[in-house]
């Protein structure tokens, strides 16, 4: 029987039926043989970890509950994004700030157009107001009487106008950021003047 379903399996065992010692040890190595005869893809019943990893037909376990309070109790899910839309002082839009919540720190890409040529200060300012010269924007987002909005390095644009720039800060929280749903504002100041400021968008989601 070994030997029966040996050559079923195997177009090579033919040639050796001629002989009886190699008749016998194939024999012998029936067991063996059978059990690397599975058809391709299909796995022997004592193949270990095949077992579904999927929930089937017997119900969840208790306190499974997909899309429900499991998810509800997550944190901030990492990679959620806030924009900014900023615009000069004529209120046309001349760039775009997004903020990415990566793990333990925040990720922030700025690009703009139609600036002046040069490295331009910018910063996170407290408040969500981007009107008439951006004082209303406030001063920089303080935390624990830390200035962690204005430590960013500068944005340096081209003699095209056109400039990107990517960072990253651990400064503070996306919470800080996100201000209750209120957000904040981003500030580019003056190449010449900082103290002027140039263009400004509210941070929102
Ligand atoms: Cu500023």
């Amino acid at each position: 029987m070994a030997l029966r379903s040996t050559a079923l399996c195997s177009t090579t065992s033919l040639p050796f039926r001629r002989s009886r010692a190699v008749v016998l040890s194939v024999a012998a190595l029936g067991t063996v043989g059978l059990a690397a005869c599975a058809p391709p893809g299909q796995v022997t019943s004592t193949d270990k970890g095949t077992l579904p990893s999927v929930f089937t037909s017997s119900p969840p376990p208790a306190g499974y509950a997909p899309g429900g309070e499991n998810e509800a109790q997550a944190p901030v899910q990492e990679g959620s994004k806030l924009t900014a839309d900023i615009k000069g002082s004529d209120g046309k839009t001349i760039g775009t700030a997004t903020f990415t919540d990566i793990k333990g720190a925040i990720e922030v890409t700025i690009e703009a157009k139609g600036l002046t040529p040069g490295n331009h200060g910018w910063h996170v300012h407290e408040k969500n107001v981007c009107d008439g010269d951006f004082t209303s924007a406030g001063a920089h987002l303080m935390k624990d009487n830390v200035d962690v909005g204005g430590q960013f390095p500068t944005l340096y644009v081209m003699k095209d106008g056109t400039g990107t720039l990517t960072t990253t800060t651990d400064l503070f929280s996306w919470e800080d950021l996100t201000n209750g749903g209120n957000g904040r504002a981003v500030v580019i100041h003056d190449v010449t003047d900082t103290t002027k400021r140039v263009a400004c968008g509210v941070v929102k989601e």
